[in-house]
Parts: structure tokens; sequence; C-alpha cells
């Protein structure tokens, strides 16, 4: 009897009558149709995209139980997503207890707890897929085949109810087994109704990276041509580790790779230092990712803290009269994964995102500690790396805390020191506020001109900012342009940032239209991104958007801000002699004048805010480290796809 068959069958009145369980099957469809936020998470992208998730989900079961090897999921051309698995197929025989099929059960009796609500219920991630009702219920039509003993069964639902009841269409091959879901989500329930690729694209490549040796197949058949991705990983995390590190400098060429069972609880990790100094470390519990952490990522942190110490100290790396080195020392280019599977997950805090069972902390601890001492023993020379490397690590945090003291102690006797190369603005009040953050002193020359002194205030920076993602505190801490702008927002950073004290409603980042510009846009946000995150999440920085070209016919004045644009003002006006073009290579090229009006006046000009919600926020990290490695194409990737993480807005 499967897990999902008795789930079912707890949850299930019976009362022998046929009739009552119906109507019953059909209030919790209702229930969820109702209030599907509490099931999905919410109504937009997100909870549209959740939907291949669930019925995903239920393969990926399938394979860790060892009867699939392959999932393929497609967007089809009418928007519907079919997901085909090659496993045994769901159940199709009578369900004693509630007189229906098996796999009529999955599809209609709502199962244990919305998986998003509060309460005292299960929370995500339990080990076995439960959404199929839930899914079923908020499709406009679902369709269910499966492929078992030689015949194809089919059942069809709308809106979560029975339309064709189970019965045999074909027949197949002997060895030909699996189970094939096509459904269209119900446009009156989600506002959103068109899959992107690249969502799903980068969840399913999670999926396979977390499950060793699945094979999953993306397809897209909406487009003219069909796009197609496969992704197929035999070493699991270990791969997902090397692939995380792709555009980085290892540290040593080995994944270290440890698994393991304690009290129930599977233990998979894989890491590797990077010569950068960031820390990308990514827990999952049942396959589900865990941003807040939790128990697993506790235990991982006291194994590799106690294990790592415990060595350098035996080998004398560290020196009796020094200090431990500190967690943070120690996951300094740490790039790592951290894989739980466990039979019933306890979320707490306050998004019910952060594993609680302590049992999983004893686990990871255990199977981490034995199995690091054992590699260190047996592999000296990357031992003697990463100590080495904590050991820098440790000392440029005493370097940086006596840096940030000093700032902190002369800002406490004299008041705000503002920059001096700031052209503040006259306003106090910060809601009427901006500042722009302006490439270069010649540009930063006419902005300081052109602006409107009351509410604009100026500050240039020279030329390209320092990469934070390639310097240790202490040397950015001494960097003067990023001195500038911390004093200048008045936010303070990390632990001692309060969004309270900011002195701009806006920042605005205003660059040269070119490459060079653009990394330099980058550059600033990555700076912002690691330092003063909660600026850009609630939704201060912004990007100006100056114009590539001026067009200039009988005295008349067109501005244009893309290619496009200028051939449409082109066609407009003619193209004859009497048109001057003029491409500007940079906001040098512009008198006061002009930058004011294509640029900086509120009235005419055109922002892009930088927006970052949680989803993004994991891929967010991944692509700023991609953009910051060292490797230069996908940098370039990256900037010409920076528009996914801009908005525009017409202010
Ligand atoms: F449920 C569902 F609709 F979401 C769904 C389930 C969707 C898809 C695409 C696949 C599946 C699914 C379910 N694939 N494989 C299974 N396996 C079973 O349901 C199954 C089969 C046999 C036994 C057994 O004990 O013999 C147990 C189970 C759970």
């Amino acid at each position: 009897m499967s897990e999902e068959q008795n789930l079912a069958e707890e949850n299930f009145e019976v009362d022998g009558e046929y009739g009552a369980d119906q109507i019953q099957i059909l209030e919790g469809l209702e229930a969820v149709r109702k209030r599907p936020g509490m099931y999905i998470g919410s109504t937009s992208a997100r909870g549209l995209h959740h939907l291949v998730y669930e019925i995903v989900d239920n393969s990926v079961d399938e394979a860790l139980a060892g009867y699939c090897s392959a999932i393929e999921v497609t967007i089809n051309p009418d928007n519907s997503v079919t997901v085909v698995d090659n496993g045994r197929g769901i159940p199709v025989g009578i369900n004693k207890k509630a007189g229906i099929p098996a796999v009529e059960v999955v599809f209609t009796i709502l199962h244990a707890g919305g998986k998003f609500g509060g309460g005292g219920y299960k929370v995500s991630g339990g080990l076995h897929g439960v959404g199929a009702s839930v899914v079923n219920a908020l499709s406009n039509w679902l369709e269910v085949r499966i492929r078992q003993d030689s015949k194809v069964y089919m059942q069809r639902y709308e809106r979560g109810k029975v339309v064709k009841k189970l019965e045999v269409i074909d027949s197949c091959s002997p060895d030909d087994t699996g189970t094939t879901v096509t459904f269209m989500p119900d446009d009156t329930i989600f506002e959103e109704t068109v899959f992107d690729f690249d969502t799903l694209k980068t969840r399913l490549r999670e999926t396979a990276f977390l499950t060793k040796n699945l094979k999953i197949v993306l397809k897209d058949e909406r487009g003219e041509e069909p796009v197609e991705r496969t992704f197929h990983y035999e070493g699991g995390i270990k791969e997902f580790v090397t692939y995380l590190n792709r555009s980085k400098t290892a540290l040593y060429e080995d994944v270290l790779y440890f698994e393991g069972k304690q009290n129930n609880v599977l233990v998979e990790v894989a890491m590797q230092h990077n010569d950068s100094f960031n820390e990308s470390v990514f827990s999952f519990v049942n396959n589900i990712t865990t941003p807040e952490g939790g128990t697993h990522l506790t235990g991982f942190r006291n194994a590799i803290t106690k294990t790592f110490n415990d060595y350098a100290r035996t080998n004398k790396l560290l020196k009796d009269s020094e200090a431990n080195l500190t967690g943070d020392d120690i996951r300094e280019g740490l790039t790592a994964i951290i894989s739980v599977k466990i039979e019933e997950p306890q979320f707490e805090g306050q998004t019910k995102q952060k594993l609680g069972n302590s049992e999983a902390r004893a686990a990871v601890d255990m199977v981490v500690s034995e199995q690091l001492t054992y590699y260190l023993e047996q592999n000296p020379t990357v031992a003697k790396l990463i100590c080495e490397k904590s050991i820098l690590a440790q000392r440029a945090r005493e370097a940086a805390r006596k840096a940030r003291d000093l700032t902190r102690r002369k800002t406490a006797l004299e008041g705000l020191a503002l920059p001096g190369k700031l052209a503040d603005c006259s306003d106090k009040d910060p809601k009427n506020c901006e500042i722009f953050i302006v490439e270069g002193d010649s540009a930063g020359g006419s902005a300081k001109t052109a602006r409107s002194r009351a509410t604009q205030a100026i500050l240039p920076l020279r030329g390209k900012i320092l990469n934070v993602e390639k310097a240790r505190l202490d040397k950015i801490y001494a960097n003067a342009e990023i001195k500038a702008m911390i004093t200048a927002f008045g936010t303070g950073i990390h632990d001692d940032f309060d969004i309270e004290k900011l002195r701009y409603d806006k920042i605005i980042i205003m660059t040269d239209a070119d490459v060079d510009g653009a990394h330099i846009s980058t550059l600033m946000l990555t700076f912002l991104y690691r330092f003063m995150p909660d600026l850009i999440k609630e939704g201060h920085v912004y990007l100006a958007n100056p114009p590539l070209y001026k067009l200039e016919k009988n005295k008349k004045v067109w501005y244009a801000y893309s290619d496009e644009e200028l051939n449409s003002i082109l066609t407009e006006v003619g193209r004859d002699q009497n048109n001057k073009i003029q491409r500007y290579k940079g906001l040098g090229e512009m008198d006061a004048e002009q930058l004011w009006e294509t640029t900086m006046d509120p009235e005419t000009r055109v922002l892009s805010r930088v927006s970052m919600n949680e989803e993004m926020e994991s891929q967010i990290d991944l692509t700023f480290t991609t953009l910051m490695g060292d490797k230069v194409e996908p940098r370039r990737e990256f900037i010409e796809e920076n528009a996914k993480f801009v908005k525009n807005l017409d202010i």
C-alpha cells in the first residue's frame, strides 16, 4: 500500500455512502479554489509555477523510491503543461475505503494540511508530493494517462471534477510504464497564466542536481522553434557545487563529498572553496530549498568550525597563543550544498522555512565531522590550503574591525561628516530627496550644474568602483568611493543598517549607456546588494536612462533611448539629408541642459527601478557571483540580461 493511499485513507471519513463521500471531496476542492494562497502560497506567477513543481515532485518521489529515471516537462503551445515520467504509474485499482480508483483519490482528495498554512500541520517538503489534488482544483482541466500492465488508462477532470471516468483508451508495450499529467491553470484564479521557461529551468536544474542520475528534460513548444534543455547529473550535488563555482577559481581540485544516515536522517554534503571572499552555502530538505537554514545548516556549521580548528591546532597551523578560527573565517569563499532527507520535517520561523528537527542537526554534524576529519588526514595539502585561507580571513577580519571602529568613533564625535565631493540638496526631508551617483568627474560637473538644488544631490565617483566580490573587508572599508557612498546614504551597513536613517528616497545610478557604464552599474549594484540589500528590496535603488542618440532636424530636437526608438523617430520625420544624428558615447558629451532634459528632470526622464523579490534573491546570488567571477563570457551575458532585474518605471 502506498504512502499516498495511506494518507488519503486516514483523511477520508468513511460512512459507506458514495454520495456523501463525493460531497466531501467537492467541499475539499472548493476550499482550495476559495483560498488558493493557503495551498500554493499565492496566485501570482510564483503560485502558477508552483503547480508544475507540485506535479513534478510526485515523479521525483517515484525516482527517489528507485522506480523512475526520467521526467519530461513540456510547456505546450496552448500554455498547458505536460509532465511525463517512466515510473510504475499511479495505481488504478479501486481504493477500498473510498470506493473509487486510487488515482482518483490522488486527484480529488485533499491531503493532510495546506502546505502554506500556519498552524500545527506539516508545512511543505513532505517527502511525498501531495499536491496533485490542489493542482487539479486550480486547473481549468486536467488529464492523467497511466501506462501499466500493457494498458493506457485515461481520466479527465474539469475544475477538479471528474468529467471522464477512468477507462482504458489504448494498449502499450508491457515494459512501458509511467504517468502523464497535462493541466491547464485556471485563468479565473491566477493573475498570471503564462509560464516562464527560465523560472522552470532554474528549478528543474536544481531538482536534477539534488536527485543523482535522474534525467529531467524541459521543453517549450510555444514558439516557432521549440526549445529543449536536458538536466542529468551523475554526480548530483557534487556537480551542483562545480556548477556554482564554474566562473570562479577553485582553491583546490576536489569537491569534498560526504554522505551518511543517522536516526532516519539521510545526509549529503558537497563543498569546495574558491578564491573569493563570499560564502555560497545552500541548504535543502527533501529537495526543497531552505533559504533561512535551520538545524541542518547549524549542524554543518558546527561540524566544519570544530573540525578545522581541531586540525589546525593538532598540526600547528594555528599557534597556541592565537584565537580560534570563527565559522565566518572558515566559510570565506566556501561553496556548499547541504541536502537532507527526513520523514517528518518540522518548519519554524515566521515564514515556516527554517528546519526545526533537532535530529537533523545531530545527523549532519556527525556525518560531516567524521568524514571531514578523515578527508583532512588523507589530504594534507588541501587541508593546509583551507586553513591558510581561513587564517588570512581571521587577520583581515581583525583589521576590518579596527578600521570600522575608527569610522564609528569619528562619526560619534563629529556627527555625520559628509564626503567632500558630495553636492548635497537643501531640502532636509528625505522623502523629497534623491541622490545621483554619477560616473566620472566631468559628468558629475554637468550634473551639479543641471540639477534641481533643492531635492537633487550629486555624488561623482571616479572611474571604476571597487569590486566587493574580489576584495576583503579591510580593503573595502578603506576605499574612498565606498566610504563616500556609505556616509552619504546615512544608513550604515550590514548589522548597523537602519533604513530610517536613509537621507534620500531615491538612489539613482547614472552611468554611460555603454558596456563600461553597464559594468560600473553592476559593480555598484553588487556593492548595494552585499552591504545594504534592503535598499534594493525596498525599492530605493534606480538606474537612470541616458539617451543613446540625439536627432536634430529643422531646429527641432529628438532624443532616442534605443536603436528601435531612433528608427521609429526617423520613420516619422523622414530619412533625408537634413537629419543630424549624434551618438552619445558618454554622459560627458551632453551639456548640463541636455543632461537635465533627457535624464534628470523628474517630469520627462525614465527611471528603472532595481527590484528583487524573494524568489530572485537566491537566484540573484548566483547571478552576481557569475557576474563578478573571473570569466568574461558569463559577465557579458549578465549585462545583456540585466534588464530582467530592472523594471521600467515612467516617472
Ligand atoms: F500525482 C500526480 F498526479 F501528481 C502525479 C503522480 C503526477 C505525475 C506526473 C506522476 C505521478 C507519479 C506517481 N509517478 N509515479 C507515481 N507512482 C505512484 O503513484 C506509485 C506507484 C506504485 C506504488 C506501489 O506501491 O506499487 C506506489 C506509488 C506511490
